[in-house]
């Protein structure tokens, strides 16, 4: 068996996604990834296109790890975010041809359930504690065991979570295409606001759902280790990526600090990046992107570097992420032993029509299919109904207008 094809599809059913097509010599045997990397989609696309597909044509699709090290190591400059998606992208379709390939789904590769079902999280979010929580029990309501809970922060415009997007600048290039809508946003405000939010919260609300915060990587640390500190009394899940992803010395600081346990992860690229965080026990729920990390290949081992330090996982489940990339999560999720909780959003339906086959929501899970392979596919003729959009992350900047990390 052989690879003979490897084609990228770009895609814009509601927002960007970058799929991988790996087809082989066998009579309609293919697999489908995902390599979307939101805000720079087209820098993923050619590196697959232009510098991977000539590596991959002619050669044996069964040898994932091979391939996956020939990719990584390879290529002298590795790592970062653009070429770790790609090969995420390359990664899935493979571990998809090897679970179509065998006529099991890709869970039972993995080692087979330790679990039915993945236990996930939905976002709620608000202007206003009245419209947090409002959500917070919507979410409840629709079977949710634990709950993502994001406010507005006073004075700011546009906050993380809170669609603050949509409420910033949206100015427009002469070439009329978008530019990044700036957002503007000060951690006074923001840590004052956030132990009351789950004051709130816990007093409106009760104990029994799990609740949690994500910081999107805008403290310092000590800024950390006191927001840390003060939502103790509220036992949330985790606190969800407190520092910058290149501060990891500083996550002891928090640690001298709380015992509010600690998520991090979605924007690492490699396995080396969570070590320290793992070994030292600085966290306690790891959450990389397997769609920015080189794929199953890595998270997996991930997983299995994490298990013996009592890490659990939390892998990134996104809105710009395609569904293989949501199958993958779950197939992950069912099979190791130390999972922790999964993030999801739910796609629009054109996003369905588009990539068949994501997991589906019911009872505060989700659930995968015995569809064998990751379960997903692609429509190719419905992706072409959908061009490319340009499109950005938001940009922050303090109110004196200096550049701050979204
Ligand atoms: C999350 C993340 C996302 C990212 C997004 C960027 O926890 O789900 O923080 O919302 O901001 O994936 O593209
Ligand atoms: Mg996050």
């Amino acid at each position: 068996m052989r690879i003979t094809d490897v084609r990228t599809i770009v895609t814009c059913p509601s927002r960007n996604y970058v799929l991988v097509k790996i087809v082989t010599s066998e009579d309609g045997l293919y697999g489908v990834g995902d390599a979307t990397l939101n805000g720079r989609e087209l820098s993923v696309a050619t590196a697959v296109e232009e510098h991977l597909k000539p590596l991959l044509l002619g050669r044996d699709p069964d040898q994932i790890e091979d391939v996956w090290q020939m990719i990584f190591r390879g290529t002298y400059w590795r790592g970062g975010p653009v070429l770790m998606t790609a090969l995420a992208g390359i990664d899935l379709a493979l571990w998809d041809i090897k679970g179509k390939r065998a006529g099991l789904p890709l869970y039972s590769l993995l080692g087979g359930k330790t679990r039915e079902g993945a236990l996930c999280y939905t976002h709620a979010s608000g202007k206003d504690m009245s419209e947090v929580e409002d959500n917070v029990r919507k979410a409840i309501a629709k079977g949710f065991r634990v709950v993502r809970a994001q406010i507005a922060v006073p004075g700011c415009i546009g906050t993380y979570g809170v669609g603050g997007a949509r409420e910033a600048s949206n100015a427009k290039w002469s070439d009329g295409g978008p530019l990044p809508p700036e957002e503007i946003w000060e951690p006074s405000p923001y840590l004052r606001i956030i132990p009351r939010l789950f004051e709130h919260l816990r007093t409106q609300i009760g104990d029994e759902t799990e609740l949690f915060h994500d910081v999107h990587e805008r403290l310092s640390p000590i800024q950390a280790a006191r927001l840390a500190k003060e939502l103790e009394p509220y036992h949330i899940l985790f606190l969800e990526d407190p520092l910058r992803p290149e501060h990891k010395e500083s996550f002891r600081l928090i640690r001298q600090h709380s015992t509010t346990p600690i998520g991090m992860g979605e924007l690492f690229h490699s396995k080396y990046e969570c070590l320290p965080l793992i070994t030292e026990q600085l966290i306690d729920y790891i959450r990389c992107d397997i769609g920015h990390i080189g794929g199953i290949t890595e998270a997996r081992k991930i997983a299995a570097i994490a298990e013996p330090y009592q890490v659990l996982t939390a892998w990134h489940g996104p809105g710009d992420i395609a569904p293989m990339t949501h199958a993958a999560n779950v197939h992950l999720d069912i099979s190791i032993p130390n999972f922790g909780v999964q993030e999801m959003v739910f796609f629009p339906d054109v996003v369905h029509e588009v990539m068949p086959g994501c997991p589906a929501y019911h009872d505060g899970a989700l659930w995968v299919t015995d569809a064998p392979g990751l379960g997903t596919d692609v429509d190719e003729n419905a992706a072409a109904k959908y061009p490319y959009q340009r499109g950005y992350l938001p940009v922050v900047r303090r109110t004196d207008g200096s550049v701050y990390d979204w």
